[in-house]
């Protein structure tokens, strides 16, 4: 996979290193193209590695057989996470391995309208929990509600501009505590996959389409934000994104990526490229459906198809044991 390893830098260059015969072979593909010859070698060279599955029981009833997985799930665990990349205008990101820590922003653009920078609140959230996470007694677990909150009580303080949507994550590091914990507003979202199927999914807070509840020093701090926990295990896979990613991929085909880079042994790097790829091919398209087009005819009574041309983070994040 070293094609994939991390010179890039733009959407566009990562959305053209993506093989689209390989997208074809994973029913990813979103453009009506002639495809290579050699489609159908790749279909079966990829089968190889996996039983393909279907969309399979949602989240409610995969939960519940933990138990005979128990002992293994109890393992030290930690996060191997990475991003696509390190800019992302008005959107922002930032991580820390060691602290088991990520988090996304989106600073929302209608601030743009008003002459501000509509990425000021989103930078400075993330830069803030960055810089607390960092300033931390290592091996202090993170609270993701308290982290939001610090980061937010410094952004507003800083005078930054503009409002942001936001999702903090957490998994205590190092020892025998397998819980990640997380806190959001808006539409900032995540997925936990396991074996390539979601076991938990967050739900948007909106107050009406298109409009998520958001940090800003007009519209108040973090007393809003979901929060919750979930136990997870060596092998998980989490995906963390703004709704440039969640908007324009649906559930189901971040969960093909997360299956072919699981069977062809991606790094986070790697998962987080080609999902960045998928959203930033779905954003252009016209034709295709996508969740947001879905919304809008539902919501406006539009007749919209097509992606939502937008900022897009993606930050992956692998659940490794805390020994490899
Ligand atoms: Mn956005």
């Amino acid at each position: 996979m070293e094609t994939l390893e991390p010179i890039q830098q733009t959407l566009r260059e990562i959305d053209k290193r993506v093989p689209y015969s390989l997208r074809a072979a994973f029913g990813l593909a979103h453009r009506p193209v002639a495809l290579p010859s050699d489609d159908g070698d790749i279909a079966s060279f990829v089968a190889s590695f996996f039983q393909p599955q279907d969309d399979g029981p949602g989240p409610a009833e995969t939960r519940g057989n933990d138990e005979e997985e128990e002992p293994r799930a109890r393992a030290g665990l930690r996060m191997d996470w990475a991003c696509y990349a390190r800019d992302h205008d008005e959107d922002a990101h930032f991580g820390h391995g060691e602290a088991g820590v990520v988090g996304v922003a989106d600073g929302v653009g209608g601030y743009r309208k008003r002459g501000v920078d509509a990425g000021a609140f989103s930078r400075g959230l993330m830069t803030a929990a960055f810089a607390e996470v960092c300033a931390a007694e290592p091996g202090t677990p993170v609270c993701p509600h308290t982290l939001l909150e610090r980061a937010y009580e410094d952004t507003a303080a800083s005078g930054a501009p503009g409002g942001s949507t936001a999702v903090i994550l957490s998994l205590a590091p190092g020892g025998t505590d397998n819980t990640l914990r997380w806190a959001f507003i808006g539409d900032s979202a995540f997925a936990v996959f396991r074996g390539g199927r979601i076991v938990h999914r967050s739900r948007r807070q909106q107050k009406r389409f298109n409009h998520p509840l958001q940090l800003s020093a007009r519209e108040g701090g973090v007393a809003k934000a979901d929060v919750g926990e979930m136990a997870v295990r060596e092998g998980d896979v989490v995906v963390v994104g703004t709704d440039g990613l969640f908007d324009n991929v649906f559930d189901g085909e971040i969960g093909v990526v997360v299956r072919m880079g699981t069977a062809l042994g991606f790094s986070p790097k790697n998962m987080a490229d080609v999902v960045a790829g998928v959203a930033y091919e779905m954003s252009r398209s016209n034709e295709r459906d996508s969740p947001y087009s879905i919304d809008s005819r539902k919501h406006r009574g539009d007749r919209r198809h097509g992606g939502k041309p937008d900022d897009i983070t993606v930050v992956v994040a692998f659940i490794v044991s805390a020994y490899s």
